[in-house]
């Protein structure tokens, strides 16, 4: 990773405010665009987001922004340096985060059509500055959504666009179908209840099996320090912070069995990654669900 000065296309500034309200929403977004010019063509694009409240204290209004800095020419499937920098609402870089689920940062990266899902852990520079490479598929929009704690606040969620210019995708159908195989391991999806409806809390169980034989498996380790991962997006013509939920794994006695529990706050369809760790290996078990 070098050379960033010549990478430089789209920067897009967000502004979200943990503990956010209506008020709160209809504010300005703090976007402005610092990055020294290059005479590339700048392609800024602005964003508004509106994040849930995750504080369980409700007092924490702490601030942030983040930017990003892609490469000016993506090149499909090809790895491409990604820097997030993360400022406070006036711009300054803030210096100390915390780690939460060991990582400083979990950036997940997902395509319009939520086919694509990429969970990685940007390394941090220090001064704000976070840098990692992914690829992007085929072009078409994506959606990176920053998960990061600053020193003594809040857990911090920002939502970034870019676009891969080209043909977009053929648009892909929603499969329903609630038990798959992934590689060696075949994962059936259950819940506590016949119907999801909006607003109702729910537990999700992923049922782990060796696909060679239908046994439950026997190797599963934490991951990230849970007994498994799960993002959950709803599905959107352009996602924001409210279509995020990172639900945590719950106790459960069967050790080829991971659970979450969770509400879906709208109806629509949602897209499910349940990441798990066999032996070193992550296992990434994606569904989609239909929520009343
Ligand atoms: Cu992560």
């Amino acid at each position: 990773m070098k050379r960033f000065g010549s990478l430089l296309a789209i920067s897009i500034a967000l502004f979200f405010s943990q503990g956010c309200s209506p008020s709160a929403k209809s504010g300005q977004p703090a976007v402005e665009n610092k990055e020294p010019a290059t005479g590339h063509q700048m392609n800024a694009m602005q964003h508004e987001g509106h994040a849930m409240s995750e504080s369980e204290h409700g007092e924490d209004s702490t601030t942030t922004q983040a930017k990003l800095t892609v490469a000016n020419k993506i090149t499909p499937n090809t790895p491409v340096p990604v820097v997030i920098n993360i400022q406070d609402s006036n711009g300054k870089a803030i210096a100390n985060f915390d780690r939460f689920q060991e990582k400083l940062m979990h950036l997940i990266v997902v395509s319009d059509d939520l086919q694509f899902f990429n969970h990685i852990h940007p390394i941090y520079k220090g001064n704000g500055r976070f840098e990692v490479e992914t690829k992007f598929p085929q072009a078409g929009g994506y959606t990176l959504i920053s998960d990061y704690k600053p020193a003594q606040a809040t857990e911090q969620v920002s939502v970034l666009k870019v676009q891969v210019p080209g043909q977009k995708p053929a648009p892909t159908s929603v499969d329903f179908n609630h038990t798959k195989t992934f590689g060696d391991t075949k994962v059936s999806l259950t819940f506590d209840t016949t119907n999801l409806k909006a607003g109702q809390e729910v537990t999700m169980m992923f049922n782990l099996q060796d696909a060679k034989n239908d046994r439950p498996i026997t190797d599963l380790q934490p991951y990230l320090g849970e007994k498994g991962h799960l993002v959950i997006l709803k599905q959107s013509s352009d996602l924001t912070r409210a279509d995020y939920i990172h639900a945590h794994a719950i106790k459960d006695t069967a050790a080829s069995r991971v659970s979450y529990m969770t509400q879906f706050p709208q109806p629509g369809k949602y897209k499910l990654w349940g990441q798990f760790n066999r032996n070193g290996k992550i296992v990434t078990a994606d569904f989609w669900v239909n929520v009343l």
